[in-house]
């Protein structure tokens, strides 16, 4: 019955699909309902395929920056193909781009944590620049939870600049989050410990466990952060969890809440230990804090020298925080996960994950409060505590599980329910509320995802001028939507069209994600990216963004001797062949690797690569890399490049000689 039904819709969608080709013939709208009837599509089907397949040559209208999860990578999607444009080497390194095999190296060690080399991180929050609010496409940064990091990454050409790592905390979770000129990159620490992770017992959480934020200074100019004037602000030892940095009517403030106000320190199977387990403990009380943080304020308090040194960084102390009055706090629903700042600034959105409403907090209500200390009390640092009912300005019921809340052009707000799996979409109030039929502050409607949707992504979806039109839902489990591949399942991303108002938002692909598990993406306009197609001269170095003097260039090929155990070589690579071809070292000899790949052709990338050495490079159209090594092993070492480049590939190689010492 219900197939009958669908097939007699096939015929309608058939003949739509082949009028819009201009092509009327009765044949090939038989084939597309032969096709669909075959694969058992429904109409729904079929227009989804419409709105998402991108024949060869179209090129997708947005594209995705999502974070890796504990890949440590970034992925770059388009959509609504939904394909894999590429991924980005950032905390691990990546072979194929050539990333921490002999390049990349030195920016990978500047992620070392205790001096120890540290090759993995837990990618959560991709922030892109900002101007005035809204996406440029000119830079990326992202945080490490694990190990407290933050990555800029240069979009000019996706390759990662500069790695930092947090000198008082050891992981973070409110970061990357940029103001709306990214003067700063916002970092705030998770789990709690004594500052620089030094030891102390657990018995001491309360007096020497620290919270804080840090605020890293973005030099656009230089393209990155400038730890000289970069300071952190200390917090009570709450587990501070995700930020939104405040926009237009919020300008100046930056918003974070937290979980485990009750300073619970777990012990949860140990011996005589009577605490309860850390996911109980941290979930005791009714509320949580909303951190309400004025920068602009740390800012002047920074610059004025009001902070002490901590672990050779700035710390305004929680004391100054207080009595400077830049932070703020305010009771927010148990177990609080996401907050999010509408497009004008105007609200704060934060969810609770044991509370099925969504609380929204008004901007004026908040300042007004602060003006006139409009507080219920104080925590137990000293903190004061505005009170709840004079800053909060709805609330609304939208499910089980609320984390992430994303915002579209037409007062609708759209937040992820973990435990329902679905999208919940609601309406704002305030100025937003002409601009959809429905009443403010009220849930629409709700549209399954597959299954326990972490963060969301609407198109721009948390700059100052949302488009709306697409929405991605961040799935977690993804558990019969694809062929099996064993016990290790993809992520599901789900692409919903969110353009209709008042109607379904069909969810209309399906992307496995099996690279990583990404949190945090952030969907941008392709035409505001600027990136380059070739390295706009030969002999460019991706490290300093200029033609590097030391860069090879044809003729300019040799092999010099410096000295007794060093030697240093200048090569080029070129379709097909890399000059000198034979390379001959003692055992013993250190070694300097200047390659330059001078082709100008888009797209014509050599690889090159030694064996033994664990070298591997990625060398695009007019780049200029450098690498080292001490060649103790002595043998025959054929080089080659790894990418097809042309007819005569294979015949791109060498050989690199280590002649035994005496
Ligand atoms: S978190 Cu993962 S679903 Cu790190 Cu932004 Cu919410
Ligand atoms: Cu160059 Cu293959």
């Amino acid at each position: 019955m219900r197939l009958k039904a669908l097939q007699s819709k096939f015929l309608l969608t058939a003949a739509f699909i082949a009028i819009g080709t201009g092509n009327t013939n009765a044949q090939s709208i038989n084939e597309v309902q032969k096709i669909a009837n075959e694969r058992g599509l429904s109409t729904a089907d079929l227009l989804a395929a419409a709105k998402t397949y991108t024949p060869t040559g179209m090129k997708d209208e947005y594209v995705i920056f999502s974070s890796g999860g504990h890949s440590g990578q970034v992925f770059v999607i388009g959509v609504p193909s939904m394909r894999i444009l590429r991924t980005i080497g950032v905390f691990t390194p990546e072979s194929w781009q050539g990333w921490g095999y002999g390049v990349g190296n030195e920016i990978l060690d500047e992620g070392n944590v205790s001096g120890r080399e540290n090759r993995w991180g837990d990618t959560h929050h991709p922030a892109l620049s900002e101007t005035n609010g809204d996406y440029d496409g000119e830079w990326l940064f992202i945080n490490d939870k694990s190990n407290a990091r933050i990555a800029v990454i240069d979009l000019r050409d996706f390759e990662t600049k500069q790695i930092i790592k947090n000198p008082l905390f050891i992981n973070d979770h409110g970061g990357a989050f940029v103001p709306p000129n990214t003067e700063y990159i916002f970092e705030t620490a998770q789990y709690n410990v004594p500052w620089g992770a030094d030891h102390a017992p657990m018995s001491d959480y309360k007096d020497n466990f620290r919270g804080a934020v840090t605020m890293w200074k973005f030099d656009r100019k230089k393209g990155r952060i400038d730890k000289a004037k970069s300071f952190a602000i200390e917090l009570p030892p709450y587990w501070q969890d995700i930020a939104d940095a405040g926009k237009l009517a919020s300008d100046g403030y930056f918003f974070l809440n937290s979980i485990n106000t009750e300073l619970a320190t777990g012990g949860f199977g140990v011996e005589g230990e009577k605490n309860p387990p850390f996911e109980a403990g941290v979930s005791m009380n009714a509320t949580d804090y909303l951190h309400i943080i004025d920068w602009k304020k740390a800012e002047k308090v920074f610059e004025a020298g009001k902070y002490t040194m901590i672990k050779d960084f700035p710390v305004i102390s929680l004391k100054d925080a207080v009595s400077e009055g830049l932070l703020h706090l305010t009771p927010e629903p148990r177990s609080p996960h996401g907050v999010d700042v509408s497009p004008k600034g105007d609200f704060v959105v934060v969810s609770g994950k044991l509370d099925p409403h969504t609380t929204i907090y008004s901007v004026e209500k908040i300042k007004k409060a602060i003006a006139n200390k409009t507080f219920s009390g104080q925590d137990e640092y000293g903190v004061p505590v505005l009170d709840f009912d004079s800053v909060m300005e709805a609330q609304v019921e939208v499910g089980l599980g609320p984390l992430h809340t994303q915002f579209g052009p037409d007062g609708y707000a759209y937040t992820s329910l973990f435990l329902d799996s679905a999208v919940a979409r609601w309406t704002l109030g305030g100025d937003y509320g002409k601009l959809n039929p429905e009443p403010d502050w009220t849930l629409v409607q709700k549209t399954p995802v597959h299954y326990n949707i972490g963060h969301l992504g609407a198109a721009e979806g948390d700059t100052v001028d949302p488009d709306g039109k697409y929405l991605v839902a961040y799935n977690k489990w993804s558990v019969d939507r694809f062929v099996q591949t064993g016990p290790l399942m993809p992520q599901n991303f789900q692409l919903l069209d969110i353009s209709e108002q008042g109607t379904e938002m069909p969810v209309i692909y399906d992307m496995p994600m099996g690279i990583g598990e990404p949190h945090y993406a952030q969907i941008i306009k392709a035409d505001k990216l600027k990136s380059w197609s070739v390295y706009p001269e030969i002999g460019w170095d991706p490290t300093i963004q200029a033609v590097n003097p030391w860069a090879p260039r044809p003729k300019s090929e040799r092999i010099e001797r410096k000295g007794e155990h060093e030697v240093e070589i200048f090569m080029t690579s070129v379709r097909s062949h890399f000059t000198p071809e034979h390379v001959t070292v003692k055992q013993g000899d250190k070694v300097t690797w200047h390659i330059t790949n001078t082709e100008r052709a888009i797209d014509a990338t050599h690889g090159f690569s030694i064996p033994v050495y664990n070298i591997t490079l990625s060398l695009e159209a007019g780049e200029y890399a450098k690498f080292e090594f001490v060649a103790d092993t002595p043998g025959t070492f054929p080089f080659y490049c790894t990418e097809f480049c042309s007819a005569l590939h294979l015949e791109m190689m060498g050989y690199l000689m280590v002649e035994p010492a005496e």
